[in-house]
């Protein structure tokens, strides 16, 4: 598994990294795993802080992988109880982040129970108007019986996003982490590679 440490919790845009490393972002709605995520990718336990409560991350968090790329979590969309202030501050952190030309792909967090909410189609379509390169992960899994999977896949296909490009994952239980791990690896070229597990 390729090193990885925390680089920079930054809280505005001149604290970004200057220099023009790759980037994977990850994107989502609050409370659907994005930093869950992480640490399943990179086989951490602790590495991104898991909250209780929904819209604790502020700040861009970049996650530096083996002195060659870079995870990005980035604060979740649709948490309601912010400021007027806070969701102004929010959209101009987030409007610079995704000015940068480093980022290589978007994984978007998605809802495997739950299925698309309004804030989640309008980031697809943010996304695609940009022409970043999407991988869904339908997140919670574990929760959700085979009628709710299937439901989320086809909202996702409605919104253009076809199965090829949608993993189903439990970051509790680790399904699906394996082939998230390679099809990461193999679409954005990632090296060193995000190593599966050997069971
Ligand atoms: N049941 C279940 N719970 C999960 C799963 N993934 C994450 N969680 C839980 O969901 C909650 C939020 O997870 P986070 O990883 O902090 O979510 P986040 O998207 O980073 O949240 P913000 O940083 O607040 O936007 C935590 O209590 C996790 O343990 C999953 O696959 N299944
Ligand atoms: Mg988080």
């Amino acid at each position: 598994m390729p090193e990885a440490k925390l680089l920079i919790s930054a809280y505005t845009p001149d604290q970004f990294p200057k220099d023009d490393r790759n980037e994977l972002v990850f994107v989502g709605k609050s409370n659907i795993g994005k930093s869950s995520v992480i640490n399943a990718l990179l086989d951490r336990k602790n590495l991104a802080f898991v909250g209780k409560t929904p819209g604790k991350t502020r700040c861009v968090n970049y996650y530096d992988v083996a002195n060659r790329y870079r995870f990005v979590d980035v604060p979740g969309y649709g948490f309601a109880k912010r400021s007027y202030q806070e969701a102004l501050d929010y959209d101009a952190l987030m409007d610079a982040y995704f000015n940068r030309n480093h980022i290589v792909g978007v994984v978007l967090m998605l809802d495997g129970k739950l299925g698309l909410t309004k804030d989640d189609i309008d980031m697809i379509e943010f996304l695609r108007f940009h022409h970043f390169n999407i991988i869904a992960v339908l997140n919670k899994i574990d929760k959700a019986n085979q009628s709710q999977q299937a439901k989320a896949f086809a909202s996702l296909a409605n919104a253009g996003l076809t199965r090829d490009h949608v993993i189903l994952v439990s970051c509790t239980s680790g399904k699906g982490i394996d082939r998230l791990k390679t099809t990461l690896t193999v679409e954005f070229e990632l090296d060193p590679p995000l190593t599966v597990s050997t069971h």
